[in-house]
């Protein structure tokens, strides 16, 4: 007599690589929460706790529906103690004091705005709130306050970064790079990846994988004349180096975080003609935007797909299920067996979840 008969919670994996996450989130009211609590014991440096609730999200982000009741999650994996809590909460209460609290705290309100700069992470918030500053407006009014030149530019930015990239601007600035990149390597092959392969909307930069047959790695595909900043990062990976352990990937692939000027010229404004003879040459007519460049050898771009389409929870959760049910290790590199001791191929995505045993799930079903 189950609202959805076909659903059997104690079949649901504890890992969401073994389900399919679509955008479509029935439980947006509580998955907000959670990323709430999630984000604050994040910025606390507190990784069980922030996993925790990162993983309780994910497991609502997939239910094919709202939840109601408690009994609506029994059965289901990662609803500890404190996630039943805030569940319970939200649903006598149609929202958490907990994640109030959270909102309303202090440190987690400085937090928040100082790294909503590009630069800034923890590490700097917390040095920051040490000293004693709060606001956004408190930091850049500390004249002796040494900025890193990323920081610089974060601020140097700021107003367009934090407003959202669509998915039209994805799609012209998608044209620019494939252009730039093809002038230099006419045979490169540029992905969108990140959350735009993923199906959404919006998203806080746009992410790109490039490689090209051959041999050859090119310090020049980044063209310098795009971009407004650019930290080129080297390529420091070692032939042979069994892939990271770590819960969050990072690779050594030559990147650059990068912010691209867009051009775009104003909405027709100009049918208002009284503005036509004044400030016109002060119209700003681009947008700054967070663009990820990563290259990658041509025979690890399967294994650099998977890692950067994300989501960064189904990226955790490959490996976790890689490491604890494969005797597997996976990074953005390579995938390595440990008891036939051999790094196994993949040409495709395809390939790397057959090696894992794992069906495949598509980019649009990995928002988890
Ligand atoms: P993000 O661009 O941070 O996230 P996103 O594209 O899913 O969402 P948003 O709209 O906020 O941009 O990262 C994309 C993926 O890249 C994510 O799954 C994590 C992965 N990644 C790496 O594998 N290595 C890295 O060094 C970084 C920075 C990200
Ligand atoms: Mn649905
Ligand atoms: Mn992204
Ligand atoms: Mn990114």
């Amino acid at each position: 007599e189950s609202e959805v008969p076909s659903f059997i919670a104690s079949n649901v994996s504890q890992y969401s690589c073994q389900r399919k996450t679509t955008l479509n989130n029935h439980n947006k009211k509580f998955t907000d929460a959670f990323e709430i609590m999630a984000e604050n014991y994040e910025f606390k440096e507190n990784e069980v706790f922030c996993l925790e609730f990162l993983r309780a999200a994910s497991v609502l982000k997939f239910l094919p529906f709202p939840v109601t009741r408690m009994k609506d999650i029994q059965g289901l994996p990662c609803m500890g103690v404190q996630v039943r809590d805030l569940i319970e909460e939200i649903i006598e209460d149609g929202e958490s004091s907990r994640a109030r609290d959270v909102l309303n705290d202090e440190r987690y309100k400085s937090f928040k705005q100082f790294t909503s700069v590009f630069g800034v992470g923890v590490k700097t918030s917390e040095k920051w709130y040490r000293m004693g500053l709060r606001t956004l407006e408190e930091v850049k009014a500390l004249k002796t306050l040494k900025l890193s030149k990323m920081q610089k530019a974060g601020f140097l930015y700021y107003e367009d970064l934090v407003s959202c990239v669509s998915k039209a601007e994805a799609d012209a600035v998608s044209l620019i790079v494939k252009k730039a990149v093809c002038t230099f390597r006419p045979d490169a092959l540029v992905t969108i990846t990140g959350g735009f392969r993923r199906g959404k909307k919006i998203g806080h930069d746009i992410d790109f994988l490039i490689t090209s047959p051959g041999p050859r790695e090119d310090a020049e595909l980044l063209h310098k004349g795009l971009l407004l900043y650019c930290d080129i990062i080297e390529s420091t990976f070692v032939k042979e180096q069994l892939p990271s352990r770590q819960v969050d990937a990072m690779d050594n692939f030559q990147k650059c975080f990068a912010i691209l000027k867009l051009y775009q010229p104003r909405a027709e404004n100009n049918s208002d003609n009284t503005s036509k003879n004044f400030d016109v040459a002060e119209v700003k007519d681009w947008k700054a935007i967070r663009v990820d460049l990563v290259i990658t050898p041509f025979e690890q771009y399967a294994y650099a797909l998977v890692g950067w389409t994300g989501s960064r929870q189904f990226g955790r959760d490959l490996r976790r299920y890689a490491t604890h049910e494969k005797k597997m290790i996976l990074d953005n590199h390579a995938l390595y067996d440990r008891r036939k001791k051999v790094f196994l191929k993949a040409g495709s995505e395809e390939e790397i979840f057959a090696h894992l045993g794992l069906d495949y799930v598509e980019p649009w079903e990995r928002n988890a």
